[in-house]
């Protein structure tokens, strides 16, 4: 029996990181065995891609080449990390994946969608999330929350409130799309609420 594979997405400052914390907890709290990993990212030549695409010094991309680095870490992710977990029964949590394309290069950047579905097909055909969680969280309240960090913003951070509202957008409309993949977690609310909003999305998937 293969893994569950879970992902998580949202907007900047959606509040990922204490997400990603009380999912590994959860899948332990039951005796399952779970691998973090994110994107872009997770194997050392994806991480080196993800260096590449968030750090503010590497300057403008075109779309299309963000979007194919993107999958490019994917496709490393995939080979080195998801897809060996999965096969030996492992849990796969993973931060951020396919649906981030569909919102960020393919509204936010606005490529389309054929551009990422076309990729998708080509990269992970025959695999797609068993779980995805959307942090959702309003554009202004997201910027304010990341807002002062160390280090400054990245790359992607940079993008305008009017991208960063087509992605919200973007997401909301994907979740609607598949219901029985998606739930939508009201992530402006306390942390110890999306916590227990978290936790009872895994409790009704998984009872
Ligand atoms: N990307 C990624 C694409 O464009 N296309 C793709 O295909 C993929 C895979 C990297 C970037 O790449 C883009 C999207 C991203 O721009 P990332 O590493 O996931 O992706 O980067 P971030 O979105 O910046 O993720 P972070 O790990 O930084 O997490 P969050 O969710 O932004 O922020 P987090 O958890 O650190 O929270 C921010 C602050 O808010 C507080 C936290 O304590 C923290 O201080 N906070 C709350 N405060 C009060 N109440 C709450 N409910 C709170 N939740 C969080």
């Amino acid at each position: 029996m293969r893994g569950r594979f879970i992902t998580l997405e949202g907007g900047e400052g959606a509040g990922k990181t204490t997400a990603m914390r009380t999912i590994s907890e959860w899948l332990a709290s039951r005796g399952r065995e779970a691998v973090i990993t994110r994107e872009p990212g997770g194997t050392p030549a994806a991480e080196r891609i993800r260096d590449l695409l968030l750090n503010p010094e590497t300057g403008p991309l075109t779309p299309m080449s963000e979007l194919l680095l993107m999958f490019a870490a994917r496709q490393e992710n995939l080979a080195g990390i998801i897809r060996p977990a999965l096969s030996a029964g492992t849990d796969v949590v993973c931060d951020r994946f396919t649906d981030a394309s569909r919102a960020y290069q393919g509204a936010g950047r606005q490529l389309g969608a054929a551009a990422v579905e076309t990729l998708a097909d080509l990269v992970h055909p025959d695999l797609k999330p068993d779980l995805t969680l959307l942090l959702d969280v309003p554009v202004a309240l997201g910027m304010e929350r990341i807002r002062g960090r160390d280090g400054g913003p990245d790359r992607m951070e940079q993008n305008r409130p009017e991208f960063l509202e087509r992605v919200r957008e973007a997401y909301l409309r994907q979740a609607e799309r598949e219901p029985e993949r998606f739930v939508v977690i009201d992530a402006a609310r306390p942390l110890p609420d999306v916590s227990a909003a978290i936790e009872n999305a895994l409790e009704e998937k998984w009872r």
